[in-house]
């Protein structure tokens, strides 16, 4: 009985922002625990090349292109899903960006892209997708938090409040569906080695070794480090699970961290 508690066979699942980096590994994940997997990116082109990568790696994946802050593509696409390929089981809100930008310097524009993306995005999805997903009185949500749904950094304002504002959508949606039978739940992840955080990543930058060495773990999360987590919160395992932030961070968020040379 205990590992059927994680398996996914004959379920769908649907993942934005899955053509590579985190949303990639999650989707992988899903799909060896059995899950039928559905693909979304706002890029075609990147569309199509990742649908042939799932495929060398042994996986059958739809892809279908939308901006997750347009709800009529949204809706369009969603009813066009469920009709066409079958039920959405299970969503993950993964598709986000980041802007790091000093409060000062930081056009209003640029704020509002990134809550638009991170924030309401996650919102359209779940909405449009909730609205089957209650019909069938059964459903899995995990919206992509962060670290920063817990504490700031500098220059990442607008993406902190909002994960931050992401990590309440999650616990407020836990409450208002729960009598759905539909479990909302966060995966926090903590530094990741992705295209997003390429920037801040490489050898010998400052923000590199900080991390490294703020890490109780001393690296950087791999996309893998994420599937475990995600097949927990998409499975029976975690039909007693709402509003929960699961954090795989190394375990960053657990210590005032080390003094130098410790
Ligand atoms: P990434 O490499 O930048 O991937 C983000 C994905 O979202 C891309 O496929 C991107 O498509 C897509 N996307 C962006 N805007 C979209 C829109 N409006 N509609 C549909 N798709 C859109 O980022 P990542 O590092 O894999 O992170 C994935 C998620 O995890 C994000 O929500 C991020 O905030 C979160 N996260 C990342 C880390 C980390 O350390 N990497 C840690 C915590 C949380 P295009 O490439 O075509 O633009
Ligand atoms: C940054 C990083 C982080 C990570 C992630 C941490 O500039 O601080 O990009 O924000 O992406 O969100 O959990």
């Amino acid at each position: 009985m205990s590992l059927s508690l994680f398996d996914l066979t004959g379920k769908r699942a649907l993942i934005t922002g899955a053509t590579h980096g985190l949303g990639m590994s999650m989707a992988t994940g899903l799909a060896n625990a059995g899950a039928q997997i559905i693909i979304n990116d706002i890029s075609g082109d990147k569309l199509d090349s990742a649908i042939e990568e799932y495929a060398r790696n042994g996986i059958k994946a739809t892809g279908y292109v939308f901006d997750v802050t347009d709800e009529f593509m949204v809706s369009e696409t969603v009813e066009i899903i469920e009709k066409e390929i079958g039920p959405i089981d299970i969503l993950v809100n993964n598709a986000g960006i980041i802007k790091r930008i000093p409060v000062v310097d930081m056009e209003v524009s640029d704020w509002e892209q990134v809550i638009r993306i991170d924030l309401t995005g996650p919102f359209i999805m779940s909405k449009q997708v909730g609205k089957y997903m209650i019909e069938r009185k059964a459903g899995k949500i995990i919206n992509i938090c962060s670290m920063m749904s817990e504490v700031g950094r500098e220059t990442v304002s607008a993406y902190a409040a909002a994960k931050g504002g992401l990590k309440m959508f999650t616990k407020n949606l836990a409450t208002e569906w729960a009598k759905f039978n539909i479990q909302v739940n966060g995966i926090g992840p903590g530094y990741f080695a992705t295209t997003q955080t390429a920037p801040i990543r490489v050898d010998g930058h400052p923000f590199n070794d900080f991390i490294i060495s703020r890490t109780p773990a001393e690296r950087w999360g791999e996309p893998g480090d994420l599937q475990g987590a995600t097949i927990f919160l998409s499975s029976k395992a975690s039909d007693f699970v709402s509003g929960h932030i699961l954090y795989v961070d190394g375990g960053i968020l657990a210590t005032l961290g080390k003094a130098a040379n410790e």
